[in-house]
């Protein structure tokens, strides 16, 4: 396929999927709209057109909840194809949502809008209005999933990290009690084979947790001290770092000053509590389970993402770029989201080993803004041969190249356009 077909079906794929206001990541498997699928899509459907991916973010962000958390998926129209649907989370939102959150890109992709787009008043006041709920996301975060102050906010669910069945979960979440979930029907297994999801002993521990927290009435003041699930993931805090940090440039460009200075300052003490997380014999971050006091010796890609964070010069980021290299020499269709010399490596397993093209942009973000060039070009070439071999798909083999999880994925394809667009050479 070449670089104007690659182009032509990622904006097939993105208008295949478009609802109008919200695109949902592809129709059967995930029918609804999703937090950080929304936000990168914007990102691709912003070279279709610009008020078009304001809007998508504008509809996601309607749908913040009081207290200031974006939830994880928003479910604007019903459909029993997919488990957990409205009625198992229960969080008596006008328009249902679910109770937990995923992870925070919005400010990175509101900085990336804003500088390609026309820059004039109405977009500026639109931006803004986007910049102070991101800002009460934020404030969300570090008030009820870091209540002791640490500078790191942990994940009370899996499904937060955007990571779903990492390898990084596997003992904090075997800790979380599941003997009174009673029967429920999984959908997601009959739109995808089961090899390539999580196991039921996940879903029934995913489900337990979800049940756990709506006996608290979905209250965040609570949920954090109570969850028998706290993990501190360095992917996610890095997120929310770099996302902090595009917030904070914008702010100060757009003369609003305190705003400018709260999300730096979060930034400053995320970046310098991120130390805590480092690995010295993996040579990368590693997460850290806050109910065990532990840190999980599981080598994901969640312990590369800090790239996004690092300035060039700083001395761990030798070592991640020495990680990366390896990884693509071991695995050349993207970047494994598991390390593949692991034994528990499992290519085709969804986060523990396929590729995802989102985790390579932000990745390839990171590298570009240190200065690691080369290495970013390295990971863009990775991120187009999987596309070149089997389209848009969900995931990929990162060995073989083969396609995995869903097809005509949004996001892939807004990533596809991000990067023949804004990162060749
Ligand atoms: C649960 C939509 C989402 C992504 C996640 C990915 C997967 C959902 C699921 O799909 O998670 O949120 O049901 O498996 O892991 O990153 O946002 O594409």
């Amino acid at each position: 396929m070449n670089t104007a077909a690659m182009v032509q079906e990622a904006h097939r794929i993105l208008q295949l999927n478009d609802k109008g206001h919200y695109t949902v990541p592809t129709h059967g498997l995930y029918p609804f709209q999703w937090n950080w699928d929304s936000c990168l899509t914007a990102l691709g459907q912003q070279q279709l057109s610009d008020d078009r991916a304001w809007r998508e973010v504008e509809t996601l962000v309607m749908h913040q909840w009081p207290d200031g958390m974006v939830p994880h998926i928003v479910f604007h129209e019903p459909n029993d194809g997919y488990f957990p649907g409205p009625e198992v989370w229960g969080t008596g939102r006008p328009v249902p949502t679910s109770g937990i959150t995923q992870p925070p890109v919005l400010g990175l992709v509101l900085e990336q809008l804003w500088l390609r787009s026309a820059q004039d008043g109405a977009t500026r006041n639109r931006c803004h209005l986007l910049m102070q709920a991101t800002d009460r996301w934020h404030q969300w975060f570090y008030r009820c999933r870091d209540p002791q102050g640490t500078g790191l906010v942990a994940l009370l669910h899996p499904w937060e990290s955007g990571r779903d069945n990492s390898l990084d979960w596997v003992d904090a979440l075997a800790a979380v009690p599941a003997d009174h979930v009673g029967p429920y029907q999984r959908r997601d297994t009959q739109h995808v084979d089961a090899s390539q999801r999580p196991t039921q002993f996940e879903y029934d521990r995913y489900v337990a947790l979800v049940q756990g927290f709506r006996a608290l009435g979905w209250d965040n003041s609570r949920l954090h001290d109570a969850s028998p699930f706290q993990v501190v993931d360095p992917g996610f805090n890095a997120i929310l770092i770099h996302s902090d940090q595009a917030l904070a440039r914008l702010a100060h460009a757009m003369n609003d000053a305190a705003l400018s200075e709260r999300a730096e300052a979060r930034a400053q003490r995320g970046i310098a509590a991120m130390d805590s997380l480092w690995s010295e014999s993996h040579g990368q971050y590693l997460c850290h389970n806050r109910r065990t006091g532990a840190l999980v010796d599981s080598a994901s890609v969640g312990g590369l993402l800090p790239v996004l964070v690092l300035p060039a010069g700083h001395p761990h980021l030798p070592a991640l770029c020495q990680r990366l290299r390896e990884s693509l020499a071991l695995a050349p269709f993207g970047v494994a989201s598991h390390w593949p010399q692991d034994p528990r490596f499992d290519g085709k397993r969804y986060w523990r080993g396929p590729s995802w093209l989102i985790v390579n942009y932000l990745l390839i973000k990171g590298l570009r803004a240190s200065g690691e060039r080369a290495l970013a070009q390295d990971i863009v070439a990775a991120s187009l041969r999987c596309i070149e071999h089997a389209g848009c798909s969900e995931y990929y083999h990162p060995i073989t190249g083969e396609a995995l999880g869903g097809g005509t994925f949004t996001w892939t394809a807004a990533m596809v356009i991000e990067f023949l667009q804004h990162h060749q050479a």
